[in-house]
C-alpha cells in the first residue's frame, strides 16, 4: 500500500491541481507586483499587469528571472515581504559569482519542510524510522530541509551534517539508522568505507536513501543500492526555490514528482525562451506559487530536463521530471562536441569502474584536450604496465562510442582521487585560465 504525507493533495485530480495553481498564481503575481520593485519593472517593460494573469495558462506572459537578476538584486532586491516577517536565510555555496541568499517566513519553512516530508514518506519513511541526515547543515539547504521533513514525519532524526565518516558509520550502526540522506557521491563513499571496515550490505539496518543535490546516473544508483543494500531515491531542489523537496522520487523510481501545488514547472527552449510541449527536452523553469518572502516567478534553473504526465503506479498525480541531465552550464563543449559529465560516469560504471574520477579539459596548440583520471579498485589494480595500457585503450574506445570524441584515460591507483562529502567537483576546465 503506498503511503502519502498529504494524500489529498498528492493524489488530487488534474482539475483540482489546476484549480489550486490558478488561484495561487493570481494571488502570487499580485503579491510580487506590489512588493518587488525589480519584478514590477520587468513586468511593466513587458507590458504585463497583474490583471492580465487570470489563470496558469497566462503564465507565459510573465518575464523570466535569471541568475543574473539574482546577482543584481543581491541581497534584498527580490524580497517580497517585510524583513520582520522573515525568520531564516539559506544560501548557495557561491562558487560562481555572488551567493544566492534566499529568505523564508515561517510559512515558507513549513511548506518547504512539508515537501521534504512528502519525499521521506515516498521513500517508505514513517515515525518508526531513524533518519540519518548527512547533507551539510548551515547555509546549505540540504541538512535543514531534510531535517525539518524528518521531524514532520516524526522520525528520529540524526542531524549528522556531512563529513567525519568514521562517526557517520558509528552512529549508523549503533543507532540503527534506516534512512540515509546525503549526496550520492557521499553515499558511494560511505558504502566504500563500510566495505573497507569489513561490513556487508546486510549488516546495516538501512532500507532507503534520499540522495540529490548533484547529478547522478542510473548506474550510480545501482552501485549505491548494491553497496548499501537499500533502495536509492532521487530528490531535487535548489536554494532559489527553497531547497530540496521541489521534486522527489516514489517507489516507481522513474522520475521525480514535482510538488505542483507549490511549484509550477515549465520546460523552455534555452535559446529562444519558447515554452516546449510535454516530453520535450529543455531548460526547467519554476514559479513558486505560494512562498511569501522570496517568491521567484518563472525562474530559469539552467537544469536540462524533460517533464512527463503519465499515470504513476504510486498513485501520485503530480507531474514528473526526469533526472536533470546536468546544468546547461555544466555541459562541456570539447572540439565542438557537447559532453555531459554524466555520460562519462555512465560509461565508467558500465565498464565496471568505480565512481571516483576526475575530468580535465584543456586547450593545447589550439585544440581541446580531454583527460580522465579513473581510479582503480584494489582488485583491478596491477603493476603490469601492458595490462594497464590495454585497459586504458578499451575504456577510451567505450568513451569514444558514447561521447563522439576520444579522451585520454589515465588509470590511477586505489584511493588517489579525493572523495566528496558534499557536492562532488569532478570537472577541471583549464581552458578558462588561458
Ligand atoms: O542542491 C538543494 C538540494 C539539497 C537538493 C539536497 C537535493 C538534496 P543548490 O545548492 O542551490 O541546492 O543547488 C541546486 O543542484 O539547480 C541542480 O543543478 C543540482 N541538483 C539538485 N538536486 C539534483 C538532483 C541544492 N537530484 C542545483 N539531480 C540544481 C541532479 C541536482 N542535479
Amino acid at each position: 500500500m503506498p503511503q502519502y504525507y498529504q494524500p489529498e493533495i498528492e493524489t488530487a485530480s488534474r482539475d483540482e491541481i489546476v484549480k489550486i495553481q490558478n488561484e495561487k498564481l493570481v494571488k502570487q503575481v499580485r503579491h510580487v507586483y506590489d512588493n518587488v520593485a525589480y519584478y514590477r519593472d520587468l513586468m511593466d517593460k513587458k507590458g504585463v499587469k497583474p490583471e492580465d494573469i487570470q489563470s496558469i495558462d497566462d503564465i507565459h506572459k510573465l518575464p523570466f528571472l535569471k541568475k543574473d537578476d539574482l546577482r543584481e538584486c543581491y541581497p534584498y532586491g527580490l524580497l517580497a515581504t517585510d524583513l520582520k516577517n522573515c525568520v531564516r536565510i539559506q544560501s548557495t555555496s557561491g562558487t560562481t559569482g555572488k551567493r544566492v541568499v534566499a529568505f523564508y517566513t515561517q510559512h515558507d519553512i513549513d511548506l518547504w519542510e512539508e515537501c521534504c516530508a512528502r519525499a521521506i514518506v515516498a521513500a517508505g519513511g514513517t515515525n518508526e524510522d531513524v533518519v540519518q541526515v548527512c547533507y551539510g547543515y548551515g547555509l546549505f539547504t540540504g541538512g535543514p530541509g531534510l531535517n525539518g521533513g524528518s521531524h514532520k514525519v516524526g522520525c528520529l532524526t540524526l542531524p549528522m551534517s556531512s563529513g567525519n565518516t568514521e562517526r557517520q558509520i558509528q552512529f549508523m550502526m549503533d543507532l540503527n539508522a534506516t534512512i540515509l540522506c546525503c549526496t550520492p557521491s557521499y553515499a558511494a563513499f560511505i558504502a566504500e568505507s563500510l566495505k573497507e571496515r569489513g561490513y556487508n550490505p546486510g549488516d546495516n539496518k538501512l532500507k532507503a536513501g534520499i540522495f540529490g543535490a548533484e547529478p547522478w546516473t542510473e548506474e550510480m544508483r545501482h552501485s549505491i543500492e548494491e553497496g548499501l543494500g537499500i533502495k536509492a531515491y532521487d530528490i531535487y531542489g535548489l536554494t532559489e526555490t527553497s531547497g530540496p523537496g521541489v521534486a522527489f522520487e516514489c517507489s516507481e523510481q522513474s522520475g521525480m514528482h514535482i510538488n505542483e501545488d507549490h511549484f509550477y514547472a515549465e520546460i523552455i527552449n534555452p535559446d529562444t525562451g519558447e515554452v516546449l510541449p510535454e516530453g520535450e527536452k529543455g531548460e526547467l523553469v519554476f514559479t513558486a506559487l505560494d512562498k511569501e518572502a522570496f517568491p521567484l516567478l518563472r525562474y530559469r534553473t539552467r537544469d536540462i530536463c524533460v517533464l512527463t504526465r503519465g499515470k504513476c503506479s504510486c498513485g501520485r498525480t503530480h507531474v514528473k521530471m526526469c533526472k536533470p541531465m546536468g546544468r546547461s552550464d555544466d555541459m562541456l563543449i570539447i572540439r565542438g562536441v557537447n559532453v555531459f559529465p554524466s555520460q562519462i560516469e555512465t560509461v565508467l560504471l558500465n565498464e565496471g569502474y568505480s565512481p571516483n574520477y576526475m575530468i580535465y579539459v584543456d586547450r593545447k596548440n589550439n585544440t581541446d584536450t580531454l583527460d580522465i583520471d579513473v581510479e582503480l579498485s584494489p582488485d583491478r589494480f596491477s603493476d603490469n604496465v601492458a595490462d594497464m595500457q590495454e585497459m586504458e585503450k578499451k575504456l577510451a574506445a567505450a568513451m569514444r562510442t558514447m561521447l563522439g570524441i576520444g579522451p585520454k584515460i589515465h588509470l590511477v591507483p586505489p584511493k588517489t582521487i579525493q572523495r566528496s562529502e558534499g557536492k562532488a567537483v569532478r570537472v577541471v576546465d583549464n581552458r578558462k585560465l588561458h
